[in-house]
């Protein structure tokens, strides 16, 4: 948006002179220093359905465990009735709606596994952290269960539709054996 402005701009400006191109520059000034101190504009995508294809081009290559291991991840956790199992990338930090630090895996019947979901952990020890947001989505926690240091965490059934809602922290369709 910003890029299409100063092109607009720019051609406006080659048509015109001295003063008026000035007062061109200031508006264009005044109007990017608003946007920047107002944040993006209010999205026209308030579920995050594209964001949620983005998600899905992102990660259409760990269907196949061995690329997401490639890739950085590893099994982070046991079948967990709800979830599966979890692989986490420890060189990624869960705030990226394009690269989700978690892949979630269900088992199945011939042992191997399906990708069925993504998950965005974010750890913080920071107990006055306020909970981050993705997809308009405002993550759960912060929480601590078993090891695992006390962190927020989002999760999102992009692969395996969730009857509950695709943010729920649980699928009831994922179980173990
Ligand atoms: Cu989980």
């Amino acid at each position: 948006m910003t890029f299409w402005l100063t092109l607009s701009l720019a051609s406006r400006c080659s048509k015109e002179n001295g003063r008026e191109k000035l007062k061109h520059v200031l508006t264009l000034t005044l109007a990017l220093a608003f946007l920047a101190f107002s944040g993006a504009p209010a999205s026209a995508d308030p579920g995050g359905q594209s964001d949620l294809a983005q998600v899905r081009r992102a990660t259409a290559k760990y269907h196949n465990v061995d690329r997401a291991i490639a890739a950085g991840y590893s099994p982070a956790s046991p079948c967990i009735d709800g979830m599966g199992y979890h692989y986490l990338n420890r060189g990624l930090d869960g705030t990226t709606a394009s690269a989700p630090n978690v892949l979630l895996y269900a088992p199945k019947g011939n042992g191997k596994l399906k990708l069925v979901g993504v998950e965005y952990v974010v750890f913080s020890e920071d107990p006055l952290m306020v909970a981050p947001t993705l997809f308009g989505q405002t993550f759960y926690g912060p929480m601590t269960h078993g090891p695992v240091p006390q962190h927020f965490e989002l999760h999102v059934w992009i692969w395996l539709g969730n009857p509950d809602g695709v943010f729920e922290q649980e699928n009831d369709k994922v179980t173990c054996p």
